[in-house]
């Protein structure tokens, strides 16, 4: 569906020829971080004494146009602060943040000259992507802009919600994507450098109705280094598989982005957090497949994010401490199905001088004393490992040499697994 190099679209045509070096300070981050924030954050789920499960950023959906308003009247999250936010995403290992600048429900995260629905009309009135983007520079934190394309504030997009009533004799699609075009110029070119673009929310049309092309193309001029995700009709930059880790690896570069809780944005009913344990099996399991993790916090609405999911980035943070370059500048497996390894998930390094780091992340020791990994048969050296409960290994080894660093070899803190480095001469 990319436009040929005809099409008349010149950043376009650029930034295709440059996308796997665009791209590679993103395929070695690995990691990082989501924030869902907007006006859902206040209600968080509830609405009229009515506690709502599921997606908080949703509730708008049911709800009129003029009672959802009426929250620019509530939101102050003046326990907002940037550099806590950053600081945290860094203490998790996290390697670049994406905010929601708009989510479906319309609202401006920014002080936008082309919308009066933005943080000017409530009590806050400080600009957040601005505080963000400054504290993200302090911190040498790459950041990216979520935009949803779907806003069901806007008089002029189409389709309506059941719940909205407004006449659509004068709505006029053309006329809402020039606005956003607007908002998307003022988002990448007054807050510096951006490197993710993440659009959210194009299913209701294609690309052509999007003006997909013109929209991106104006993207790469103003922002020759970013990229691009796949979700306003186009494939662009890389593929984002959402809540799901794909079976096996792609030939597209992909990004999988998931939740901690039920909610992308804060929902203060939600019970049900995943352990740190879990997500650090997921990073691994993303991370042997060759893609990324980008993983969700929906702060309240005072600006904080939650206790609970702050302890879990911490800890995924710690163990990357130890592990993180199992994680950051891999390759993926070297097994050819990387789900049949039943003992856990393999990454991969090359080394400057043409040796290969395989990295063992063994989930479950079996009981007993050793650890057989048969998939080993198929390195070129046809070694295999025997391995203790405490990770001594013993290596019976035909061919060329095979050297297992076992300094290398960490325990890992008590959350996750042993990490086993095996490195062996091409
Ligand atoms: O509808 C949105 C949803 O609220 C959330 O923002 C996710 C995040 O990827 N995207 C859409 C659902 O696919």
């Amino acid at each position: 569906v990319e436009p040929s190099e005809s099409s008349g679209w010149p950043n376009l045509a650029e930034v295709r020829s440059n996308r796997a070096e665009r791209m590679e300070w993103w395929r070695d981050a690995r990691f990082g971080m989501f924030i869902h924030f907007g006006l859902y954050s206040v209600p968080a789920g509830e609405w009229n004494g009515q506690q709502y499960g599921g997606y908080s950023e949703w509730l708008p959906q049911g709800i009129p146009t003029a009672q959802w308003e009426k929250l620019t009247d509530r939101f102050n999250p003046t326990d907002f602060d940037a550099d806590e936010w950053v600081l945290l995403a860094k203490q998790a290992g996290m390697k670049y943040i994406v905010i929601t600048t708009k989510h479906h429900e319309g609202f401006a995260l920014w002080d936008s000259k082309a919308s009066d629905y933005d943080v000017q009309a409530t009590p806050f009135k400080r600009d957040i992507m601005k505080e963000l983007a400054e504290a993200c520079r302090r911190h040498d934190m790459k950041l990216g802009w979520y935009h949803s394309v779907l806003d069901w504030h806007h008089p002029d997009y189409l389709p309506r919600r059941a719940v909205d009533k407004r006449s659509t004799d004068d709505a006029d699609y053309d006329r809402y994507i020039s606005y956003m075009k607007a908002q998307l110029r003022e988002l990448l070119t007054n807050y510096g450098d951006i490197a993710v673009l993440w659009f959210d929310g194009g299913w209701d049309h294609g690309p052509r109705q999007h003006r997909a092309w013109e929209i991106c193309d104006m993207a790469y001029e103003l922002q020759p280094d970013i990229i691009i995700n796949d979700r306003i009709g186009l494939p662009m930059d890389y593929d984002t598989p959402e809540q799901r880790i794909p079976r096996g690896a792609s030939d597209r570069p992909w990004e999988t982005c998931m939740t901690i809780t039920s909610s992308w944005g804060y929902n203060k009913g939600a019970r049900d957090w995943k352990d740190a344990k879990a997500l650090i099996r997921n990073l691994v399991d993303i991370a042997s497949k060759g893609g990324n993790y980008l993983l969700n916090v929906g702060p309240t609405g005072e600006g904080v994010i939650p206790p609970q999911s702050a302890d879990r980035l911490r800890e995924i943070g710690e163990w990357l401490e130890i592990n993180g370059r199992s994680i950051y500048g891999t390759k993926g497996s070297i097994f050819r199905s990387t789900d049949s390894t039943r003992w856990g998930r393999c990454t991969t390094r090359m080394t400057g001088d043409g040796t290969t780091l395989v990295y063992l992340h063994v989930f479950d020791w079996p009981s007993g004393s050793s650890l057989s990994i048969p998939e080993l048969g198929n390195l070129p050296d046809e070694a295999y490992l025997l391995a203790d409960r405490d990770a001594k290994l013993t290596a019976r080894k035909a061919g060329k040499g095979i050297s297992i660093d076992l300094a290398e070899v960490e325990s890992a803190v008590n959350s996750v697994d042993t990490v086993v480095v095996l490195e062996y001469a091409e």
